[in-house]
């Protein structure tokens, strides 16, 4: 398209700004509206100390940067790819077509058919094209099967830790919830 900017060359690696590490994953959503749905999954990605690049690439509107974010995430050392998208949802696919790495779909409920357009679009890829697709705005599932898949790696030992402490803590939590409530 006329106004997308041409992006100047990448550096091979990003940077998390916040953690100043290398980033592993790359949290992307189709529109600033999605910003809200995917809140919650940055906030788990960021206790869990996994360096992250959070951006706006859209199938739709921003076709080149989609397909430049998409070509050079792996050799800028991202090992997962999030990216969450509403309606009519591409973003997801297209981004799995540009890229070896491991893709998690989040459909985002827009205004209209409850997110079941999102989840269909998203969900339903023709083989050779996988996108693990979580439940409509479950952002927090997006960032736990991220860090499941980061964690497998032995190279990951501490993001290991972190995420068996956070399911234990987690499991705590309901049988805490149930001790309150039980009689
Ligand atoms: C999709 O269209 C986005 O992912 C968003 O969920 C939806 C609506 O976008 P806006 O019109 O709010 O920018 O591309």
């Amino acid at each position: 398209p006329l106004n997308e900017l041409r992006l100047k060359e990448s550096p091979k690696e990003t940077e998390d700004p916040i953690n100043s590490k290398k980033a592993l994953v790359a949290v992307t959503m189709g529109s600033e509206s999605d910003s809200s749905v995917l809140a919650p999954g940055i906030k788990l990605l960021e206790q869990l100390e996994i360096p992250i690049t959070v951006t706006i690439t859209s199938a739709h509107r921003t076709p080149e940067k989609m397909m430049q974010f998409a070509t050079e995430a792996a050799e800028k050392g991202i090992k997962v790819i999030i990216a969450a998208a509403g309606g009519a949802a591409h973003l997801p696919g297209m981004i799995a077509a540009h890229t070896w790495l491991p893709v998690i779909g989040i459909p985002v409920r827009g205004s209209v058919l409850d997110g079941q357009d999102s989840l269909l679009s998203i969900v339903q890829m023709p083989r050779g094209c996988p996108v693990a697709t979580v439940a409509i705005n479950n952002s927090i599932n997006a960032a736990q099967l991220a860090a499941r898949i980061l964690a497998s790696s032995d190279i990951n030992a501490d993001i290991r830790k972190r995420l068996k402490q956070h399911l234990a803590d987690q499991t705590s939590s309901v049988l805490e919830a149930s001790a309150r409530m039980e009689r």
